[in-house]
């Protein structure tokens, strides 16, 4: 171990569409690492418990109509407002898993026909995630899971575009896991994966940030 290297929480996204299952598998996460004793935590976005967070919770609830450019940066500045705190959390060591970060902000609101470049500016010079885990499905297989809810961007056509998105999004460090893979399967492929990442952070690799 070199000594000059900071050990430190692992930062895990996970993303995918709507009803892909993540929430189920971050919380089965969670449960995991903590019960290895590793210190961890769960998050998500948006963080509906921000003030700005409350005029997402009210844009996707259809209580209230905002431009599209305008609902984009609440969802960045969503994220900008807890910044500070992912990197003390990830500091003193403990691991965050975060449902959704700046790769759905882009993908759903591109998806609407904002400017692809123009949607991920606004995210740059967040922490870039060390690891996104992303829960590939069908819009198709989602929809049968129950049906979607009544929140915006919850219908079978715009999910098919914010599929396309992420495929755009994408690159060599993201870990597609097949999301319509039998549950337990699904979480095996994930603890592997988020294990290694946490151990790369403990010995040290180096926090970067967004796009990288
Ligand atoms: N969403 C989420 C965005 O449009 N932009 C963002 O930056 C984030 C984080 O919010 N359909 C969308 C994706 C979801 C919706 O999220 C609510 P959830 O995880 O379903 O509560
Ligand atoms: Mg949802």
């Amino acid at each position: 171990l070199n000594p000059n290297l900071q050990s430190r929480g692992a930062l895990v996204v996970l993303e995918g569409l709507d009803r892909s299952g993540k929430s189920s598998q971050c919380s089965q996460l969670l449960s995991h690492l903590q019960s290895i004793g590793c210190s961890a935590e769960l998050w998500r976005f948006p963080d509906r418990n921000t003030a700005v967070g409350q005029m997402i919770s009210a844009y996707l609830s259809n209580q209230s109509n905002l431009d599209d450019h305008t609902i984009h940066l609440l969802f960045s500045a969503n994220r900008w407002e807890k910044r500070s705190m992912i990197e003390e959390k990830l500091k003193s060591g403990t691991t965050l898993i975060i449902d959704r970060y700046s790769y759905s902000g882009v993908a759903f609101s591109s998806a609407k026909g904002l400017d692809f470049d123009w949607c991920k500016a606004p995210e740059i010079g967040l922490l870039a995630p060390d690891m996104v885990l992303y829960l590939d499905i069908s819009p198709e297989k989602a929809a049968e899971r129950g049906g979607y809810g009544d929140e915006r961007y919850e219908r079978l056509d715009f999910q098919g575009k914010v599929r396309e998105k992420y495929q755009a999004l994408h690159d060599a460090s993201w870990k597609m896991v097949d999301a319509c893979l039998p549950m337990e399967e699904v979480q095996k492929k994930l603890r592997e994966y988020v294990l290694e990442c946490v151990a790369a952070c403990k010995n040290g690799k180096a926090l970067s940030h967004l796009w990288s």
